[in-house]
């Protein structure tokens, strides 16, 4: 069987679209001629007009990054006690809960689209309980329908971690609507960023004001604190870049997408490797591409194939793997057991992020199905499938 060789440079899991170089220039120039940086200037204003616009939602605010907007979100809405959550996630979801003083409480996931069952909240539930946390994982939407009825059912609040699901629609509905609050993440490795950064949208008004405060130390005017607040503003830079990568991203979500067809297609052909479809009615935004690996089926464990890959210079990413549950800080929870999350440990097990990224070509994700295939094949005939000569892998 000939061999494959490696790529020459690391094919990294993502990379983030970058704006034309002359337009950054021309917002620097911008924002140095105001010499106003920070604290709501005037890209900022523009910005958050622009995004407001753009995920068709009735009230936003932004921030220097998604976690931040998470943890004052548990803020605004006062809660306390438990919440629910996924533990397929990554660990910022149940860390903004721990920063706000509240457990925690992990609940399994829907083995089709790993967002948390709503047919397993409701035994999650306790008097503690104030409010659930799901995630769009990977940017697939949540049972929106279901987890409503549950939290209208026993008067809990809705946070929706949309960290991954910027550009998503479900039923015509742009994802920032449902829920008490939605936050979406713009950090760099996301199909749309700021290089850090984060906002929140939200149906109730008020929130505004307190999100406001909270995000500013608690000031209202010059000399009055109304809240304990923390600094989690976003800058002039951040905002400058959000407003440029509005005319990437559409572009980029169709490079994806075309990307995603050609994995689709290969892969199908290779016993063992399964992946999430489109869901009906929704409309994707292709923000990454996620295998699950069947050792039985392909031959070798997903760590066994992430492992190779690398060999051939693609840095794979094991998201998410561990669990949150599984986390040192968290295992010792009542609702980390493993009895509790057989979907979820069966997931994580095998869980693969595959590169996927506007810049990659068709001929680089050939390639990639190319070596997947070849490692599976390898691993049922018994050859050592990184035994080859000539390898001109760098390690990261
Ligand atoms: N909720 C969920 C569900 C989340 O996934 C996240 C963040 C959050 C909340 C919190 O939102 P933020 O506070 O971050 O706004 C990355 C990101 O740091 C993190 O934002 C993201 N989720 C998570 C899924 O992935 P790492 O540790 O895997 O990133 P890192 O540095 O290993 O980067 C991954 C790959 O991306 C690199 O191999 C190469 C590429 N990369 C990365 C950066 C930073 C670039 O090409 N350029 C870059 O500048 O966490």
């Amino acid at each position: 069987m000939t061999q494959i060789k490696p790529f020459e440079k690391p094919i990294h899991v993502t990379r983030p679209p970058l704006p034309d170089r002359k337009a950054v220039y021309r917002k620097i120039d911008e924002i140095w001629d105001s010499q106003w940086l920070t604290n709501v200037g005037s890209q900022h204003r523009e910005f958050e007009k622009e995004l407001k616009k753009y995920l068709d939602v009735p009230n936003i605010s932004l921030f220097c990054n998604g976690t931040l907007a998470l943890q004052l979100a548990c803020q605004a809405l006062r809660l306390s006690g438990e919440v629910i959550t996924t533990p397929f996630t990554f660990a910022a979801t149940p860390h903004v809960l721990y920063w706000n003083r509240i457990t925690p409480v992990f609940c399994d996931i829907d083995p089709n689209t790993f967002n948390l069952d709503p047919e397993r909240i409701e035994s999650m539930i306790t008097p503690n309980t104030t409010a659930i946390l799901p995630v769009h994982v990977f940017g697939y939407p949540c049972d929106t329908q279901g987890i409503r009825q549950i939290a209208d059912r026993y008067g809990l609040r809705v946070i929706y971690d949309a960290a991954h699901a910027f550009g998503v629609e479900a039923n015509g509905v742009k994802i920032g609507n449902f829920g008490d609050l939605s936050m979406f993440s713009f950090h760099a490795t996301k199909i749309y960023h700021t290089l850090e950064g984060g906002a929140l949208t939200f149906k109730d008004q008020s929130l505004r004001e307190r999100l406001e405060f909270a995000k500013n130390f608690g000031f209202k005017g010059e000399e009055n604190i109304v809240v304990p607040g923390i600094n989690a503003k976003m800058n002039e830079f951040q905002a400058a870049i959000g407003l440029l990568m509005f005319d990437l991203v559409g572009e980029e979500i169709e490079k994806r997408k075309h990307l995603t067809m050609i994995y689709r297609d290969r892969l199908s052909q290779i016993p063992g490797i399964n992946f999430r479809i489109e869901m009906p009615n929704v409309k994707h935004n292709y923000y990454n591409f996620i295998i699950t690996v069947d050792k039985d089926k392909f031959g070798i464990s997903r760590n066994e194939l992430y492992r190779a890959m690398k060999e051939y210079n693609i840095f794979t990413r094991r998201y998410f793997y561990p669990l949150c549950s599984q986390f040192q800080c968290y295992s010792n929870y009542p609702s980390s057991a493993s009895e509790n999350l057989p979907v979820a440990e069966k997931i994580t097990r095998r869980v693969l992020s595959l590169p996927l990224y506007g810049i990659l070509d068709e001929e680089d994700i050939h390639r990639i199905c190319d070596i997947v295939k070849y490692i599976h094949t390898n691993s049922l005939s018994n050859i050592h499938y990184f035994n080859f000569q000539n390898a001109s892998a760098q390690s990261v």
